[in-house]
């Protein structure tokens, strides 16, 4: 079998592309070039396959309509698994145009698999970001959208295109609707990543404190490597849908950064602070999915709890945080931390 990966170079994209390699898959993944290296979370997977046929990268870009179509034809995957896009929200605020425009890039893809000979099964990365969280519900395949940002407008015009393409053309095209999912490698300016880095950094005594946004906010946290696996196995399943992946449990930023610090024996209030610069202009409060639908009929289940998730993150960022401080005692790192 072979995959092709838009977006192979972000969290989410080390951890499919890792399942998929140990299922014996081929995997071809889309890189945008930069003018530093941007590969650093797939480095590991570019050592282990170099010189074979297994994991293979391009240069691409979702508002490149040709350079995505000539990949298409020239690799015909099996699989296409979506996972390009601007995904940072507070960011969305600042760069709307650009962040739509990543949104109508899924286009380019679905026109591309539509105009090919070859039946490729398509999956985009829906977010729950679309539901907007106004309510305190339990949010499902059925319920109604309410965008609060660009990213979640973007996220919604792609998700909308991908039914339509499905319902239209009798493609192979599934939206994963995913909350919240997290990891030692996700980036380090969402809120889970910034609390478990500072927390490290902290413990070594190279940070003094941490300035956050809205503590009250609250999320459905997963770990990533559980919900790669559910985006394979909705493509595995006899007929194209979509499909909600969340924990059942939601928690407040607050929560997260108190089991965070109380990891590493540290008490959250002598150092974690708030700033209004970090509050967003349309805050989704709070949300909490049902996965009862993949539970049920893909026999999908989240392993990893939220404690477990915050301790593994926590103690990677530790590690971290240790070669970090040798690097500034050896001087060969001049930085320091809030
Ligand atoms: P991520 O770490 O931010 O990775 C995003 C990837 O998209 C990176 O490889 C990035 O490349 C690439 N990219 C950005 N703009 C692009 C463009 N114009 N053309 C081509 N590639 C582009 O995100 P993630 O957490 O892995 O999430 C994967 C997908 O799932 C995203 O679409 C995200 O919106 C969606 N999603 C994520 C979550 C979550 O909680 N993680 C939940 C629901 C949905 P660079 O490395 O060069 O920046
Ligand atoms: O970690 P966040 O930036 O993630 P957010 O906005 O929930 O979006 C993530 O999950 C979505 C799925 O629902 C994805 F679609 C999307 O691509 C992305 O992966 O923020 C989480 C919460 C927000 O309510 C935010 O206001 O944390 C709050 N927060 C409080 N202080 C902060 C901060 N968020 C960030 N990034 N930085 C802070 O200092």
């Amino acid at each position: 079998m072979k995959a092709l990966i838009t977006g192979i170079t972000g969290q989410d994209g080390y951890y499919l592309s890792k399942f998929l390699l140990e299922k014996d898959y081929e995997v071809h993944g889309t890189i945008r070039r930069s003018s530093t290296f941007n590969t650093s979370r797939i480095d590991s997977l570019i050592a282990e396959y170099e010189g074979t046929e297994k994991f293979k990268l391009y240069y691409s870009d979702l508002i490149d309509s040709s350079s995505l179509t000539n990949l298409i034809s020239l690799i015909q995957p099996d699989e296409i698994y979506n996972l390009a896009a601007q995904s940072h929200v507070a960011v969305s605020f600042k760069n709307p145009v650009y962040t739509s425009q990543t949104g109508i890039g899924t286009l380019n893809i679905l026109e591309a698999v539509k105009n090919s000979k070859k039946n490729i099964k398509y999956y985009q990365a829906s977010s729950s970001e679309m539901y907007g969280g106004a309510n305190e519900e339990k949010l499902n395949e059925d319920s109604i959208f309410d965008p609060k940002s660009p990213y979640a407008a973007s996220k919604l015009f792609g998700h909308n295109m991908t039914k339509i393409y499905r319902e239209s053309y009798g493609l192979f095209c599934v939206n994963g609707i995913l909350f919240n999912h997290e990891s030692p490698l996700r980036g380090e300016t969402f809120v889970t990543r910034k609390i478990s880095r500072a927390v490290g950094r902290i413990s070594n005594e190279i940070q003094k404190s941490l300035t956050l946004g809205n503590l009250s906010a609250s999320r459905d946290w997963g770990f990533a490597g559980d919900y790669v696996e559910g985006m394979w196995l909705m493509m595995q399943y006899n007929q194209p849908e979509d499909w909600v992946l969340s924990t059942g449990e939601t928690h407040t930023v607050e929560d997260f950064v108190k089991i965070a610090f109380s990891a590493a024996n540290l008490k959250w209030s002598d150092f974690v602070q708030t700033d209004k610069k970090f509050y967003r202009p349309n805050e989704v409060n709070y949300l909490l999915g049902d996965s009862t639908k993949a539970k049920t009929k893909l026999n999908w289940n989240p392993k990893v709890s939220f404690k477990e998730l915050v301790h593994m993150m926590v103690e990677s960022d530790t590690k971290l945080a240790e070669q970090e401080k040798l690097l500034i005692e050896k001087k060969l790192l001049n930085k320091t931390w809030e």
